[in-house]
């Protein structure tokens, strides 16, 4: 194993890049694209990354290391580990204000990039709108100068721009959002019509939200990463991250104001990225939910014990094979056979411990864009879901809390009182298929009203009573019309 640098030429750019959200996945992600970008063609695109949770001890490690860390790949053929530089400075919120607003006004910062997984968006489900009904949006209308949501920062530092008379900065979602560009505009615009009508029309005019789809899976860092990078650098890196080796990154090509050359670093720049996007949250994130909620009450740690178990592969597979794949629309070039396959291959490698329970929190933002719009386009042809069923039924089940061996494990989700009370107060199949149809915030009401959809949940539902293990195993027996 060995430490290495992408380049040893490197000139120290300035901040065009203000990242929320500065996460394991931002920093195993967009970060390297970026380093490597600038390296193939030097910019000024360094990255401010900004905590929004006030994580103080994650911004004074990174700083304290002068914003250098590692990321530790960790493939079936070993581990490779490589420093990056492209994160230059790093602030918590709410502490560092002053700076980020600063930064927000300096006219060479050209992106505010995100990754604040799905409930930091803050959107109301049913319109998209952002939620008024959110404490933190309410909060901000009052507020705006201590915004603390993503809508309300947003907007207070484009009205920063617009009042100074400087062009915007583009805004770039890199979350697991169906349309995330399009999904975030809706948010920051229908929070700065309700503070400034003027400012919304100026942000729907002037500013760019182009959409991406990301890919990397990057589990949280754990004691053996850090053993990993101190093996290869020879010093203490308290805050690597460990990731597969594979990366993707397609990006829809609207940035007026520049950006770095990320298709240098292998990104694909494009016109419309919905196709790959919905690939990707269906394909990929689906069966990613798929395992970790079963896996969560058969009791299998992480993602590659679970593929292990060849009946729960062969349950993935054949749900991406038979329920999913059919429902994409992709260019002729895109084989999503191939595509499949390569994810049970990702999944598989064993010197990636991505925890279960890690890609379990917050169902109630997954489930929508990853199985419950896959079984709408399933149901709206007539077409089976019983093992997107199956999947939606592991989702309720694991919401009493208890695995199938009795091991209690805590529910991570915005929703979770609501949704843990529902699941346990009901005592038989039925009873637990009508309390979470009846969640709007989750169920659009046409599916909640499906009688199909309802009686398959049951079905699931009531097999699961009777282990997981058994339940997988009946399930990957679907087309021979067992379940
Ligand atoms: C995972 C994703 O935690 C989760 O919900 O499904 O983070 C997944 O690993 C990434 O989207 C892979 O690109």
């Amino acid at each position: 194993m060995s430490a290495h640098l992408l380049s040893p030429q490197w000139r120290e750019p300035a901040i065009g890049i203000v990242h929320l959200g500065v996460g394991n996945f931002h920093r195993a992600h967009e970060a390297l694209y970026t380093e490597e970008a600038m390296l193939a063609q030097p910019g000024d695109w360094g990255i401010c990354g900004v905590t929004l949770q006030g994580d103080v001890s994650k911004r004074d490690a990174l700083m304290k290391q002068n914003g250098l860390y590692s990321v530790v790949e960790r493939g079936p053929e070993g581990v490779r580990v490589t420093v990056v530089r492209a994160l230059r400075e790093v602030l918590a919120m709410p502490f560092d204000r002053a700076r980020l607003f600063a930064l927000f006004a300096d006219e060479r910062v050209r992106i505010v990039s995100l990754t604040v997984t799905e409930k930091g968006y803050c959107r109301d489900p049913q319109t998209g709108d952002a939620d008024f009904s959110h404490p933190g949006v309410a909060h901000d209308l009052m507020r705006p100068e201590e915004a603390s949501t993503v809508p309300g920062i947003l907007c207070a530092a484009l009205k920063a721009r617009r009042d100074a008379g400087k062009p915007p900065f583009t805004v770039l979602s890199c979350d697991n959002l169906s349309h995330n560009g399009d999904a975030l505009r809706q948010a920051v615009c229908s929070f700065a019509r309700r503070l400034d009508p003027a400012l919304a029309e100026w942000i729907e005019m002037q500013v760019a939200f182009p959409s991406t789809m990301v890919d990397r899976i990057v589990p949280a860092t754990t004691e053996a990463d850090r053993e990993a990078a101190q093996a290869a650098l020879g010093v203490l890196d308290e805050v690597p991250v460990p990731c597969e080796p594979f990366r993707q990154w397609v990006i829809e090509d609207r940035f007026p104001c520049g950006r770095p050359a990320w298709e240098t670093a292998g990104a694909q720049l494009v016109d419309d990225v919905a196709p790959f996007e919905v690939a990707k949250l269906r394909m990929l994130n689906a069966t990613h939910s798929t395992l970790a909620y079963l896996s969560m009450l058969a009791g299998f740690e992480t993602i590659s014990d679970a593929v292990g178990h060849a009946p729960l592969r062969a349950l993935i597979h054949d749900m991406m094979t038979h329920e999913i794949a059919p429902t994409l629309d992709v260019p002729a070039s895109f084989d999503l056979l191939a595509y499949r396959d390569a994810l049970l291959a990702r999944y598989a490698n064993p010197a990636l411990r991505h925890r279960c329970a890690q890609i379990a929190m917050d169902g109630s933002q997954k489930m929508p864009p990853r199985i419950l719009s896959t079984i709408a386009v399933r149901l709206a042809a007539g077409r089976s879901i019983e093992r997107l069923a199956l999947a939606t039924a592991a989702w309720f089940t694991f919401l009493r809390g208890r695995a199938d061996d009795g091991t209690r494990y805590r529910i991570d989700d915005p929703l979770a009182d609501r949704l843990t009370k529902a699941a346990c107060d009901a005592n038989t199949p039925d009873h637990l298929v009508d309390a979470m149809l009846a969640v709007s915030d989750v169920l659009p009401s046409d599916l909640a009203r499906n009688s199909a959809l309802r009686e398959a949940l049951i079905r699931a539902v009531a097999k699961l009573r009777g282990g997981a293990l058994a339940a997988i195993s009946e399930y990957t027996r679907v087309d021979k019309g067992v379940a």
